[in-house]
């Protein structure tokens, strides 16, 4: 059961010009794909951020896994920590870890001919819900023509959005990316999504956008609105003085992101939901361990997302379906970028939801072709990072991403 090869491949895969507080989505996103080999006929797959130093740390750790038992994840965890240093941090290490942890999961679960889910414990739900993600956004990218999505600027834009989302993939409940435009803006936005999708839970999500002060007066004039709200402020003492006053929930991505940031938040009772994310949480074990945290300490436990493709999508749904307390339905911006899926048969919302594959590993097969059809363009983008702010300033070059924004 030795791992005799690490592909690992970077891609590119269009992308539409969805606004937050950084500036604007690129035309193309990045992404990591990763081919785990093992006794050369057996692949195991993974997927994570497309950034330059997660492809160089990959290729820093990548001699050293090969040639590992598939099975021995804890070590090679030690491995990728001791060689990459204490010049990078623990989550950077983690990130790089996720992707190869997922791979040696999906591995194990083809060997074995059982789904991830029963390496993780089982699954304790069949079908795991997941929430629209709502974006502010320009009608197309400057230059070129609307995309089928066209332009949400305005509260009337985002309920139409809404709308085709809950149309296309029957979603349940909503999240709004703020942060964007005055928060008097964004609350008549989520307002009007109240209005359109009478009892639908609603979230909206500025990113650490908002003074301490500003998040206050949002948080009581959307109370009895709000199923959660997600980073208001940036820091976790900020969290703590929103906490105090606002009537809903605080959830983060932000100021929870490692075990190491849970003491402080537990101890000034900073948020009340945690949003996990495998990718930067040091894979499905450890986010499986994140809901074991969470219940110690009474929270709740939801999931973050970033733009991602089906592969990771596949391992967000295997984890959640047995992680008992995450009862939130999860984030996903795979609607945004599905068409471009490197798997070969992309998923299917059924209700706002994904039945849990129970075919061995992950359930997905990786699309040869189509892989190299992204990395082709990966290599022809020149594009080796994510810059939101750079790409918002080539059409205002004043943007000022600086937060607190209002
Ligand atoms: O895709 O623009 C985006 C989001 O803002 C993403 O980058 C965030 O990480 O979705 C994320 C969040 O919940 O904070
Ligand atoms: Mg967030």
């Amino acid at each position: 059961m030795k791992i005799t090869d690490l592909v690992v491949t970077p891609i590119a895969f269009a992308d539409p010009p969805l606004l937050n507080s950084s500036g604007v989505h690129e035309p193309l996103a990045l992404r990591t794909i990763v081919q785990l080999v093992v006794d050369g006929d057996v692949f195991g797959l993974g997927e994570g951020s497309g950034e330059r130093d997660v492809l160089d740390r990959l290729a820093k750790v990548r001699p050293a896994i090969i040639g590992r038992s598939v099975f021995e994840t804890s070590m090679i965890e030690s491995i990728v920590f001791s060689i990459l240093g204490p010049d990078v941090t623990p989550v950077q290490k983690r990130s790089v870890f996720s992707i190869v942890e997922v791979a040696c999961l999906d591995a194990q679960g083809k060997l074995l001919g059982v789904p991830v889910t029963d390496l993780l414990g089982g699954a304790v739900r069949s079908w795991v819900p997941y929430s629209a993600y709502l974006f502010y956004k320009w009608a197309g990218h400057p230059g070129g023509a609307a995309d089928e999505w066209g332009p949400a600027l305005e509260p009337a834009g985002l309920v139409a959005q809404a709308q085709r989302m809950v149309q296309l993939h029957g979603f349940g409940s909503l999240k709004l990316k703020g942060g964007v435009f005055a928060p008097e803006q964004e609350i008549a936005a989520v307002r009007a999504l109240a209005d359109a999708f009478p009892g639908m839970p609603l979230r909206i999500d500025p990113n650490g956008a908002w003074s301490v002060e500003t998040s206050i007066a949002v948080a009581e004039r959307l109370g009895g609105v709000l199923e959660y709200l997600e980073d208001p402020a940036l820091t976790t003492a900020a969290m703590a003085e929103v906490a105090a006053q606002a009537s809903m929930p605080l959830a983060t991505n932000m100021c929870v992101i490692s075990p190491e940031t849970v003491p402080e938040a537990v101890r000034l009772d900073a948020v009340q939901i945690v949003l996990s994310d495998h990718h930067y949480w040091g894979g499905l074990r450890h986010t499986r361990e994140l809901g074991a945290i969470c219940d110690t300490f009474g929270l709740g436990m939801s999931m973050h997302s970033n733009s991602h493709l089906g592969i990771s999508l596949a391992a967000m749904t295997q984890v959640a379906a047995a992680t008992p307390n995450l009862a939130y339905a999860c984030d996903t911006h795979y609607p945004w970028n599905r068409a471009d899926d490197v798997i070969t048969t992309p998923f299917e919302f059924v209700g706002g939801a994904l039945r849990v594959s129970a075919a061995p590993g992950l359930g997905v097969e990786l699309d040869q072709d189509k892989l190299a059809e992204r990395h082709q363009r990966y290599v022809e983008s020149g594009r080796t990072t994510r810059d939101d702010t750079a790409y918002m300033r080539q059409i205002d070059p004043g943007y000022d991403p600086t937060l607190p924004r209002f």
